[in-house]
């Protein structure tokens, strides 16, 4: 049980499994290891794929045939393994030429070279077989709000995405666009902080409808905010085409641990929901091991991100089978049909009857709702004791 299976569409990225555990105050702890090697110990843990930074693969410094001869012999590795690569992505915050960031830049000429290493990420995701490419911009910020205009920022961002949708649909290619918000870190401040944020801009683009959001959990929540609803109203706008899966107590530096490692109920409703609305899409754990891990440790890092989601989604079926709850929640949603005269769609007739309609506001103010029961049995049925 709890076995990781392709259908379930799990994911990690090369960074991911492949962090050597530097920190802003320490030094690397584990050795690095190869593309190959990564995609065989996802493999063996059972992932279903795998998704990647251009330069997690290819060095920045390649020449045009190496980078050939290594997407071959990677190709090789995906083939023998099994993995797919459904996601790809840019790296576009490593190099000192994007300490000022790279469609936000000041400076014209990295804002030209990150549209141009952009286009070759796409081509290279595409030839892996990526259909979703995301957008995490980590460094299209400030850290003094003298060095940018706020609104000329948003402009060269639009204008960079605009430009990149044009691309790919001049290429002919099956991509959709992930936008993946983070408030802050690496730069004091990031444009386009939450998911909400990016659904708003999402919508002046140029084709809106090719460009989704890549809402990662401890992103949000690095913002005191509320994972599960940054993710319905995704859902809602039918923008919810990637997700990344990991832990983070807010308020604390950028911790990317292990899925449901600080928060299980917030986690246990996450899961909850991307099962029960039918989400398709990769299940990503975009999380690192603690910097204590040896490769064994990284291993079960990798197992634990699967086996909580796996056993949250049990927990899921448990919760809609289980009796106490379900009565709980019926008595909470009942509805005696006696206010849809009221409701729904508008019609001056309806408005006109509401307004003449009494209301008993202080018997509506007496009755209670028992969620310190229902908490309690969720609480209950997540330690393990219904
Ligand atoms: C980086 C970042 C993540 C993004 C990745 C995609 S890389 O590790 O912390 O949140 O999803 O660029
Ligand atoms: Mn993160
Ligand atoms: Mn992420």
């Amino acid at each position: 049980m709890f076995e990781p299976r392709p259908e379930d569409r799990f994911t990690f990225g090369l960074w991911t499994v492949g962090n050597v555990g530097r920190d802003p105050f320490g030094e690397p702890v584990r050795g690095t290891l190869t593309p190959a090697q990564i995609v065989q110990l996802l493999a063996a843990e059972g992932a279903w794929g795998v998704n990647l930074h251009d330069n997690d693969l290819v060095p920045i410094t390649a020449t045009l045939a190496e980078r050939d001869q290594i997407v071959r012999e990677f190709k090789q590795v995906l083939v023998d393994t099994g993995m797919v690569v459904p996601m790809a992505t840019t790296n576009l915050f490593s190099d000192p030429a994007f300490r000022d960031g790279a469609f936000t830049a000041n400076d014209p000429a990295i804002r030209a070279y990150a549209l141009q290493k952009t286009m070759r990420a796409m081509d290279l995701g595409v030839e892996l077989g990526a259909q979703v490419y995301v957008f995490w911009g980590g460094r299209e910020g400030v850290d003094t709000d003298v060095a940018k205009n706020p609104v000329e920022s948003l402009k060269r961002y639009r204008e960079a995405i605009n430009f990149l949708t044009h691309y790919a649909t001049d290429q002919g290619y099956n991509l959709r666009f992930a936008l993946e918000p983070k408030p802050n870190e690496p730069r004091g401040d990031i444009y386009l902080s939450t998911v909400g944020a990016m659904l708003a801009f999402i919508q002046t683009l140029d084709k809106p409808e090719m460009v989704g959001v890549n809402p990662e959990m401890a992103h949000e929540h690095m913002s005191g905010l509320n994972f599960l609803h940054a993710v319905a109203q995704a859902w809602d706008a039918g923008k919810l085409f990637h997700i990344d899966l990991n832990d983070q107590a807010g308020g604390r530096y950028d911790q990317d641990f292990r899925f449901g490692a600080h928060n299980p109920k917030a986690a246990f409703f996450l899961v909850q929901f991307l099962e029960s609305v039918g989400y398709t899409g990769s299940r990503h754990f975009d999380a690192h091991a603690y910097r204590t891990a040896d490769m064994e440790d990284v291993r079960a890092f990798a197992r634990g991100c699967m086996r909580t989601y796996l056993i949250l989604k049990e927990k899921a079926r448990q919760f809609t089978q289980d009796a106490e709850i379900q009565s709980l929640l019926s008595e909470i949603h009942a509805d005696d049909g006696t206010m849809a005269q009221f409701q729904g769609t508008y019609s001056p007739d309806k408005a006109s009857a509401l307004k003449a309609a009494q209301f008993d506001r202080v018997a509506l103010g007496q009755r209670g709702q028992p969620y310190e029961r229902l908490d309690q049995l969720v609480i209950e049925l997540l330690l393990g004791v219904r």
